[in-house]
């Protein structure tokens, strides 16, 4: 697909799109108007994505298909016929590190998206402001250690907002991926965090996905923050119907995040492994985990802080994903003591 993405671009979906298939899919749309020149917008825009595709909506799955598919067969090594299936079960896992002498904290976020609404690429305002006051709704209905309060970006005043980001709580409008994709618009309209009162449980409102469910704790607790956030998961649901899929379970705007919408992780601090960064890398692998910088994606690890957390998302439950990042963890561990 020279003709339409940069030459210096190497996104799944410049591999996958080639000439023929971009004239089968360009006439079609969603029956909410998603049309694949919206979908690989920001893939065009930015040479460097790596997926470079977004969906608008829940059908923008099946309608381009024979796009998203190759492209999810292939970031998730999702194969012909498998199916994906969920599992929320609690867990009663050992704490890894009690002392807290190298975990530092711990979170585990879910993406979901709301049955019959538009995603953030492609919703229009008073549909978002519809969203958004369903979600607040059933955030208000939360009992026990998960109430809280929803704070709307439009009536925070600058000293609030900055409190919420030192938490760190918040999000900030998208990136240039995101904008590309439509995903800003009318930023910061309708757009909100719910936290717990004792900010171990946060909901991101609007985002990239209608909903971002994050349990978090500044322990090694895996257990406790992911039952948490399975409690969560089950008493939002009584108010919420989330968009799912049969084969691909929960839909989300990115690709990569469809399955679970699930990332389970980590900072820990390892000094000594810092200095063996390839046998750090290979424990992690071996557990199909992913080392990030200290503040995530595309960033430096400081103070020996890394950043791990899982790297599959589809094909696997979510009761899984927490076990495999308790056993690698409990390994890195190990290995960091015998250094
Ligand atoms: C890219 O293609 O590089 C961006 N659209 C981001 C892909 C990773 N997905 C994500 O952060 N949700």
């Amino acid at each position: 697909m020279s003709s339409f993405f940069p030459e210096d671009a190497c996104s799944l979906v410049k591999k996958h799109l080639s000439l023929n298939l971009h004239t089968a899919l360009e006439h079609l749309k969603t029956d909410s108007g998603y049309t694949l020149a919206k979908a690989i917008h920001s893939g065009i825009k930015n040479p460097d994505s790596s997926i470079g595709i977004y969906a608008g909506d829940a059908q923008s799955y099946q309608t381009f298909s024979k796009i998203f598919d190759p492209i999810i067969s292939d970031y998730h090594g999702f194969k012909k016929g498998q199916k994906h299936a969920s599992d929320i079960t609690e867990l009663d896992l050992a704490v890894i590190d009690p002392q807290k002498k190298y975990i530092k904290s711990t979170r585990i976020r879910v993406a979901r998206n709301l049955k019959g609404f538009c995603f953030p690429a492609h919703i229009l305002l008073p549909h978002r402001r519809e969203l958004e006051k369903k979600i607040k709704n059933a955030l208000s209905q939360l009992k026990g250690d998960l109430s809280g309060n929803y704070f709307p970006f439009e009536s925070l005043d600058e000293k609030q907002f900055q409190q919420l980001k030192t938490e760190p709580l918040c999000f900030e409008k998208g990136d240039r991926f995101q904008d590309a994709a439509g995903i800003n618009s009318d930023f910061p309209k309708c757009r909100g965090v719910f936290h717990s009162f004792d900010k171990q449980f946060v909901v991101w409102v609007n985002e990239e996905d209608h909903l971002r469910i994050i349990s978090l704790e500044k322990t090694s607790d895996i257990s406790s923050v992911f039952n948490r956030l399975c409690r969560a998961l089950l008493a939002l649901n009584r108010h919420l119907d989330f968009a799912q899929d049969k084969r691909y379970g929960y839909l989300t705007s990115c690709p990569t995040n469809i399955g679970t919408g699930m990332r389970a992780g980590v900072h820990i601090h390892l000094e000594k492994l810092e200095q063996k960064k390839e046998l750090l890398y290979d424990i992690a692998k071996g557990f199909h985990l992913q080392i990030r910088g200290t503040f995530g994606e595309k960033t430096k690890v400081e103070n020996a802080v890394f950043d791990i957390s899982n790297c599959q998302r589809l094909g696997i439950s979510e009761s899984k994903i927490v076990k495999n990042l308790h056993a690698g963890l409990l390994a890195i561990i190990a290995a960091e003591k015998s250094l």
